[in-house]
């Protein structure tokens, strides 16, 4: 049985490449951040209690801000793939926490190479994988490929591009198996409620369930390559099968506008959305990416990757969950129960 260690295992692709390596017969491990509150939601339908025979999910408490605890549960769960996802992922809120984002995206990076680096040199040979970001590209015109320089505008960006180098440069002066995936934009129903394209399907169906009235957003004309997380966790996954480790730029090689993303899915809720979204300045970013289009032409030709989920499929699938679960919401509340919160505005 292979083992996987994941970081950010809780979040979006996570919980997708914990589903994916599990129906590959893999042993997961992944580091989870105490909160006061649960935050392994999307591992739920997933996570068997250990003591359950046939478990194969283990979740360590850990921080990519510590790396003497990730140096512990690497030694525990001893394994043969390292997914380092963990990331202050949000670009808005990287220009508040400029210097926290640092220490977790480019600094927590080059902690998690120096134990991978250690833990080979006692023998253990590990395969690494790097989450890098589309956002890395940021000024570049598109379309952008491996051979594209990074033009980072953001805090987010460019600690990602410091730990893109950091990868690089352990890959060459250790001899390790250590891949970048530059992955543009992926959702799924799973993403991030303060993320553009959720924020427009949960927002939409509640207005279309009569739930609230108003969505207040920022720049409506911003291009991004928007796919499905489920076909990009595969290609994560076939960058690490490579003979040889090397950089992939992931993307759908589709460029769509927030705004053409709420036509579509205010059309898929039967709403005219000009009448409900507002903006408001504060979901501007001080320096915005403006165009995004990915050129996956080495990952279709190497990988054998294609993305199957179309940017349609992609709208209707989170507008029909985020539909259903403002009509469960609106059951809840007509009959008199108090509808938790399960968070309140953020960027
Ligand atoms: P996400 O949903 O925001 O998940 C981020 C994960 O990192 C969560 O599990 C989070 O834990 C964890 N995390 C945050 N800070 C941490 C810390 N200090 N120590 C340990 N774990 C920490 O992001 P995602 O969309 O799944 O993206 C996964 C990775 O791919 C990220 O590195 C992101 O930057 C990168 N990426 C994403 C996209 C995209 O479009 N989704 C595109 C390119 C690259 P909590 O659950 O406790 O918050
Ligand atoms: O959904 P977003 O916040 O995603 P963004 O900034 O492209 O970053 C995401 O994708 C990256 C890959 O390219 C990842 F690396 C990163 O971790 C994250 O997953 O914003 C998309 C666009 C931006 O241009 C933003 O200005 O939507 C625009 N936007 C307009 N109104 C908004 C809003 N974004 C957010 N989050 N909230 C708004 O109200």
């Amino acid at each position: 049985m292979k083992r996987a260690l994941i970081t950010g295992i809780t979040g979006q692709d996570g919980s997708f490449l914990a589903e994916l390596l599990l129906a590959k017969g893999y042993q997961v491990h992944g580091i989870v951040r105490r909160a006061s509150t649960f935050n392994t939601e999307r591992l739920a339908p997933i996570y068997h209690d250990r003591h359950e025979a046939g478990a194969a999910l283990f979740l360590h408490y850990g921080d990519v801000s510590d790396g003497a605890g990730f140096r512990r549960v690497l030694d525990l769960a001893h394994p043969e793939e390292i997914y380092n996802l963990a990331a202050q992922s949000h670009v808005r809120v990287s220009f508040d926490q400029a210097e926290y984002t640092a220490d977790v995206v480019a600094t927590g990076t080059l902690r998690i190479l120096e134990a991978v680096r250690d833990y080979a040199a006692r023998g253990n040979a590990a395969r690494f994988y790097q989450a890098g970001s589309s956002e890395m590209f940021g000024a570049a015109s598109p379309p952008q490929s491996e051979a594209t320089p990074f033009y980072p505008r953001s805090p987010y960006a460019a600690s990602k591009v410091a730990a893109h180098w950091y990868s690089v440069n352990y890959r060459e002066a250790y001899g390790l198996f250590i891949a970048n995936g530059i992955l543009f934009n992926h959702e799924s129903p799973r993403r991030g409620e303060t993320f553009v394209t959720r924020k427009i399907t949960r927002g939409l169906a509640r207005i279309t369930l009569g739930l609230q009235s108003k969505l207040y957003l920022g720049n409506l004309e911003a291009r991004r390559d928007w796919g499905y997380a489920g076909d990009y966790v595969e290609a994560i996954w076939r960058i690490l099968q490579q003979p040889q480790p090397e950089d992939f730029v992931i993307a759908t090689g589709e460029s769509h506008s927030v705004r053409e993303f709420l036509d579509l899915a205010g059309a898929h809720c039967g709403l005219d959305w000009t009448k409900h979204v507002e903006t408001d300045p504060r979901y501007f970013r001080p320096t915005e990416v403006n165009a995004l289009c990915g050129d996956a032409s080495k990952a279709r030709s190497r990988l054998g990757w294609e993305p199957r989920v179309s940017f349609e499929e992609l709208v209707k699938m989170m507008v029909d969950h985020d539909l259903e679960l403002a009509r469960q919401e609106r059951t809840l509340t007509s009959a008199g129960h108090k509808v938790i919160e399960r968070g309140v505005a953020q960027p």
